[in-house]
């Protein structure tokens, strides 16, 4: 019994010392400390040692047991210390690593330009109405006197999603749906995104934008649609712009024109930038035909309005001298950075 004692003493030191995580320590104890450890199992029979050998070898086990539980309560204390360790050591943060780089965003340059038209137009009394991308026929095309035959429906134009429902070729379907709601004196603008079934190349895409205006009151006349215009294109150009309008057509106003700004590269003269024309077409307008303000409720009889339309990429383009429309809409960051 003493070479058994003196054996579960070794092989038990042995196994605690050779633990290297906790499930192990605690395998180790349970074998021999345990209900039915080896040692538990010894401590059991010393009833049946004679009367002389029961103290010496019960005195035997007791130190053998009380070694095993310092042996055990040692290493764990030891295991936990290095698991906190490495669990310091993983979540350790080094303050003088370089950190992590914030790019600072930049505004787009549609968005520079936009801003810049919001400012002038808000300026002169208008204000904002934003509305959806995907729009009735109805809203886009048959309220404005775009009859269901006429060429700008043409499925070739227009991204159609089912017989009546389209993704707007214009904001002007804002305007109809304003002037349904609200009552004259109005002065809005409806920016935003319009789409047209183009394919992409240097002047061409199938989305841009548009910043189309709208006044209604009593006595409105072509001459505030003059003004107005006039005094926009001096905002956005510099006080010496020198603006004309031309004859032009459109279904849903009438008369209608087109705006041009003297070209402030050449004075006029023809440049390359105008393409020998001395004047850059700036924006589409007129007066809002009498059949739209009827189809909105708006009594032509006893009020007028005018209505203009702007191409935004075209006016960034000249503004920034890009060439290509398509950098616009790439996200290029080289790009992007430059403005
Ligand atoms: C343009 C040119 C001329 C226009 C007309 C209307 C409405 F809804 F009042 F009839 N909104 N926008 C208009 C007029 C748009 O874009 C080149």
């Amino acid at each position: 019994m003493r070479e058994q004692l003196e054996q579960i003493l070794k092989r038990g030191l042995d196994e605690i010392s050779s633990a290297s995580v906790r499930d192990e320590l605690e395998n180790a104890r349970i074998k021999y400390l345990g209900k039915k450890g080896e040692l538990t199992q010894i401590l059991r029979s010393m009833g049946q040692l004679s009367a002389e050998e029961r103290p010496v070898l019960g005195q035997l086990a007791n130190e053998v047991r009380e070694q095993l539980t310092g042996a055990i309560n040692a290493a764990a204390s030891e295991l936990a210390s290095k698991a906190a360790e490495l669990k310091i050591k993983a979540e350790t943060i080094d303050v003088t690593m370089p950190g992590e780089k914030v790019e600072f965003g930049k505004k787009h340059p549609l968005s520079i330009v936009l801003d810049e038209i919001y400012d002038i137009f808000s300026s002169m009394g208008f204000s904002i109405v934003n509305g959806p991308e995907v729009e009735l026929d109805y809203y886009n095309f048959e309220a404005l006197n775009i009859p269901k035959n006429h060429p700008a429906r043409d499925t070739q134009d227009t991204f159609y999603i089912n017989d009546n429902i389209v993704l707007r070729t214009q904001t002007s379907p804002m305007q109809v749906r304003t002037m349904e709601k609200q009552k004259p004196p109005l002065r809005i603008i409806a920016p935003g995104r319009v789409y047209r079934s183009d394919a992409v190349d240097a002047t061409h895409s199938p989305v841009f934008h548009q910043i189309e205006g709208l006044v209604v009151d009593k006595g409105i006349t072509m001459g505030d649609l003059k003004g107005t215009l006039d005094v926009f294109a001096k905002k956005l150009y510099g006080n010496d712009t020198v603006t004309r309008f031309r004859p032009h057509h459109f279904p849903f106003t009438e008369p209608s024109a087109e705006m041009d700004v003297m070209c402030f590269n050449c004075g006029g003269k023809g440049c390359r930038l105008c393409k020998g024309e001395g004047w850059i077409e700036i924006l589409g307008c007129g007066m809002v035909h009498p059949g739209v303000l009827r189809n909105c409720g708006i009594d032509p009889e006893v009020y007028s309005g005018f209505a203009f339309g702007i191409g935004l990429e075209r006016i960034v383009m000249r503004r920034f001298n890009i060439d290509d429309m398509r950098l616009l809409f790439d996200n290029d960051l080289r790009f992007l950075k430059q403005f």
